[in-house]
């Protein structure tokens, strides 16, 4: 009877109660808010324990993880010239570079993990096709050349991108991106060294195709950098928050700068008759970019779209066995130390 009276609180004492509670809670949030506002105006970086804004959470998660994806399709591209590469040398590169894309994955698929949502999450997401990854993976690689365009155009453009990330206000990432970064310059730099050696020591065909290569690659490399400012609904607030910290459009007219001079020293030509230098803003000026283009492919509709992610569900689900065995292997690890403890 005493417990009853004491727990007999009436409607009105309820709902006073709980809106004091729920008062309490926003302090507490708003607090929690102003602290995390300060750390960032700070530059200080925010650790996956520290608390953190649902909005700045689900923004890494969407970044990281459409990351990771990228590293992962982007195996495919390049994957399917392993076999054919021209040299034992060539052959060796290729298959590194490849393996280091799955690295960058695993890194990046971690960092994610950080944040609460889980591995087998993220892939579900990808092989469903409800995940992004770079538009840049769903074109083909037509020829031998298209190796080296995307170590000197896709890594390139993928390391100015991502050295910024490397600032980022999310440690984690932040620190995955310090190490992937060190590995990209390499894949920039073979990319670019097998096609100066097609260019200066290879046939006239070779050039030709080097040529081809770059006409077809230059315009999806420039639509890795994400839509115009204007038109990017996330730019404002992960710049706010430090997530990124050069815009779409800057990193851009980065990129273009720094490769035109590369382009002259390959002795090939960048397929954009609008590209001149801009004396008064010091910089290159470009022609447009086809966005109808990149947001078709960004919707699922480019040349490779349906290939890629069939390639990655089919590697998934043959790789069910291995997962099993491991998954069997720790178990039967977990109940022998579980046997050793009995007997000791
Ligand atoms: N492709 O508001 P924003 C690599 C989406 S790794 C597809 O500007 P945000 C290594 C965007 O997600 C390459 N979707 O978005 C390698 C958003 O959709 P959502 C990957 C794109 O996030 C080399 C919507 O459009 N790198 O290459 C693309 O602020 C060689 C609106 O856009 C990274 O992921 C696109 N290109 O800025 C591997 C770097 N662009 O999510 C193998 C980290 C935009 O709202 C071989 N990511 N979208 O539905 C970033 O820096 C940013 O996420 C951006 C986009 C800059 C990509």
């Amino acid at each position: 009877m005493y417990t009853q009276s004491m727990d007999t609180l009436s409607a009105e004492d309820k709902a006073m109660e709980a809106a004091s509670k729920a008062k309490l809670r926003s302090a507490d949030e708003l607090q929690s808010q102003q602290r995390f506002d300060a750390r960032i105006d700070a530059g200080d970086f925010i650790e996956a324990k520290d608390w953190m804004p649902e909005h700045y959470r689900k923004t890494l998660v969407r970044q990281i993880s459409q990351h990771a994806h990228s590293e992962f399709v982007g195996m495919l591209p390049e994957g399917n010239w392993i076999s054919r590469a021209p040299t034992l040398k060539r052959k060796a590169i290729l298959l590194s570079k490849v393996q280091d894309e799955a690295g960058h994955g695993l890194y990046l698929y971690a960092a994610a993990e950080t944040l609460g949502t889980s591995r087998d999450q993220l892939l579900d997401a990808l092989h469903t096709g409800k995940a992004k990854y770079s538009s840049i993976f769903n074109y083909p690689t037509l020829t031998w050349a298209d190796m080296g365009v995307i170590g000197w155009l896709v890594d390139g453009a993928a390391i100015m991108n991502q050295v910024p990330l490397c600032r980022c206000s999310y440690a984690p990432y932040a620190r995955a991106m310090v190490r992937i970064c060190r590995e990209e310059s390499f894949h920039q730099r073979q990319g670019y060294e097998a096609l100066l050696t097609m260019m200066t020591q290879g046939t006239a065909a070779q050039r030709a195709m080097v040529q081809d290569a770059v006409n077809r690659w230059w315009w999806p490399s420039l639509m890795m950098f994400g839509p115009p400012d204007a038109e990017s609904p996330n730019s404002e607030q992960s710049m706010r928050w430090g997530i990124k910290r050069i815009s779409n459009d800057d990193l851009r007219q980065k990129f273009v700068d720094a490769t035109v001079e590369q382009a002259s020293i390959l002795g090939v030509s960048l397929p954009d008759p609008l590209l001149t230098w801009n004396d008064t803003r010091q910089h290159y000026d470009m022609g447009p970019i086809d966005w109808p283009e990149f947001w078709q492919v960004v919707g699922g509709d480019g040349p490779c779209n349906k290939e890629r992610l069939a390639a990655r569900v089919d590697a998934w689900d043959n790789g069910a066995w291995v997962r099993e065995a491991a998954l069997a292997h720790a178990e039967k690890q977990v109940a022998k130390q579980a046997q050793h403890a009995m007997a000791a």
